[in-house]
């Protein structure tokens, strides 16, 4: 087995903001590099911003800024929203406006150039700038809009650079029968195979006159390079396609790219047919998610129901992102559509993870001041029964499948075993009536309990599961646990464990800034 795993999000486009349905998306890559770190492979986690096109020109232009003055402030938003708030740990951040993608992208170029799949001819049709792609009449609303945006598409007409994609149609059938799991869920593969049936070429630059913001087609200056060739060649920057042959080598073909579903036509199809025609093998897995909404309703700045991360961050006043992580991430199964409302949001984050997980640990922290001076006590080498092999088999197979609300299900099947083992042990009685080394059994094997869960949840909600961690008395980082240390490395006898304020305080019925008062 391949010791290294390669996982990319699409890139955000720079028109506007991040906001929750994009966190969705980058939070469930995040869990997914945090696991395989967990698991011991070498990740390389890429993420970034789609820079180019005909709408961040647009609107760049109204709020009278340079595109490239525009897509920096932007970009840096994006860049700050995963890092600093939400806690993401990606290995890189494309822009495609950095000059290695710039070179990236022409050499993609040449390459369907010299294969022959790019030749000239005009084009009469219909554009819509929020997909930034062609429309055919059969896929509008019956009133003529784009069902994405619901804006009228505008007609174009000129003499473009197409792509032979007509060629690749029975390759690519080929490549999904012999790959059953190439596109996940598996009812999202139905979906693309019928798009097949009408495969035509597709139109791969536009002209500048049109559209001016975009890397310049080789040797034609006055055409720019599609948005979405010029997107989709990211995967291949961000690993140093051209440049770094050795981390290229290391982790091309992307293990997962993780995608929602209305862009999956441009990685299930234009993209590897792109990587057929340059000779490249293709990923293992395209992960297609759903679309999260905000009270059942399609998130849209016309609408005014857009949130960002800070909005949640502040409205709950939360000290860090870990309830907007595990909430994304166990409230709906993944490549469903996923709906969010403030009290589903607390529901969930206090009947999870302040009540059921908090408590345990409060609890029994507290009980280990009391009865046994703080110490960790020397009856470790028992394995305790909370966590069994299967259920950590369990857990891996869920978090291998992408199953993210599955395997959170298990965990707090096991936080909620503990807290029944504790009730009914009774340490406060076993105390009382002087019952010493069966008091300091049951406290053991629940510490223990806690410590596996904070590894096994260290995925989901990394900062709550370093803040355990060091409750219990370790002074090195839990990110350099691995997954065998789970059963291997039990809790050693004589640790301090260091009780801080409790880490789970629950959500507050009233929500600050919400405007109104529940
Ligand atoms: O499509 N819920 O960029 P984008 C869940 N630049 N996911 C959502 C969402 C929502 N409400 N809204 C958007 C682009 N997304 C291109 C991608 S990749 C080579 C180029 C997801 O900013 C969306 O499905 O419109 C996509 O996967 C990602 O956010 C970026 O969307
Ligand atoms: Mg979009």
């Amino acid at each position: 087995m391949s010791n290294k795993y390669y996982v990319t999000t699409a890139i955000y486009y720079t028109n506007a903001p991040p906001h929750i349905g994009h966190a969705y998306e980058i939070i469930a890559a995040d869990v997914i590099a945090r696991f395989h770190r967990l698991l011991g492979e070498d990740v390389f986690f890429l993420t970034g911003t789609d820079e180019h096109g005909i709408k961040v020109e647009k609107t760049a232009a109204k709020q009278g800024k340079s595109p490239q003055a525009f897509v920096d402030e932007i970009s840096e938003r994006f860049q700050t929203t995963w890092r600093d708030v939400l806690n993401v740990d990606y290995s890189r951040f494309v822009r495609t406006t950095e000059p290695d993608h710039y070179q990236v992208v022409q050499a993609m170029w040449n390459m369907l150039m010299e294969k022959g799949d790019i030749y000239k001819s005009s084009y009469t049709g219909l554009y819509c700038s929020g997909c930034e792609t062609f429309c055919l009449p059969k896929d509008l609303t019956p009133e003529g809009l784009c069902p994405n945006h619901l804006t009228a598409p505008e007609p174009v007409e000129e003499e473009n650079y197409f792509f032979r994609l007509s060629a690749y149609k029975t390759k690519l059938i080929d490549y999904y029968e012999a790959h059953p799991d190439f596109i996940q869920p598996l009812f999202r593969r139905n979906e693309v195979i019928n798009q097949l049936d009408t495969l035509e070429d597709i139109s791969v630059s536009r002209a500048k006159r049109s559209v001016g913001w975009g890397i310049p087609v080789p040797q034609d200056p006055d055409q720019v390079v599609y948005v979405w060739i010029d997107a989709l060649s990211n995967y291949l920057t961000g690993i140093g396609w051209g440049k770094d042959s050795a981390v290229f080598e290391k982790f091309w073909p992307c293990d997962v790219h993780v995608i929602g579903k209305d862009i999956l036509r441009f990685h299930a199809i234009y993209w590897p047919a792109m990587l057929m025609a340059a000779g490249l093998p293709l990923p293992e897995t395209l992960l297609v998610h759903g679309f999260i909404n905000v009270a059942e309703t399609k998130i849209s700045k016309s609408l005014g129901n857009v949130i960002s991360p800070q909005d949640l961050m502040a409205r709950f006043e939360l000290e860090n992102a870990d309830p907007i992580r595990y909430y994304m991430m166990t409230s709906t199964g993944f490549g469903q559509d996923g709906n969010y409302t403030d009290d589903e949001f607390k529901n969930k984050v206090n009947a999870d993870l302040a009540n059921n997980l908090g408590n345990l640990l409060n609890r029994t922290l507290n009980m280990v001041i009391k009865y046994c001076d703080g110490e960790v006590l020397a009856v470790g080498a028992e394995k305790n029964n909370l966590l069994s092999g299967e259920d950590l088999a369990q857990i891996q197979t869920h978090y291998e499948g992408f199953r993210f609300n599955e395997a959170a299900q298990v965990i707090m099947e096991g936080v909620d075993r503990a807290n029944k083992y504790v009730h009914a042990s009774e340490p406060w009685t076993l105390h009382k009536e002087g019952k010493t080394t069966e008091l300091e059994r049951v406290l053991y094997n629940t510490l223990e309990a806690l410590r596996q869960l904070s590894i096994l949840l260290m995925p989901l909600v990394p900062t709550l599961s370093q803040q355990i961690w060091e409750q219990l008395g370790y002074t090195q980082r839990i990110t350099q646990m691995r997954w065998a240390d789970i059963l291997d490395s039990p809790l050693p006898a004589g640790q301090k464990i260091q009780l801080g304020s409790p880490i789970l305080p629950r959500l507050d019925s009233e929500i600050v800034g919400a405007g109104k008062k529940r």
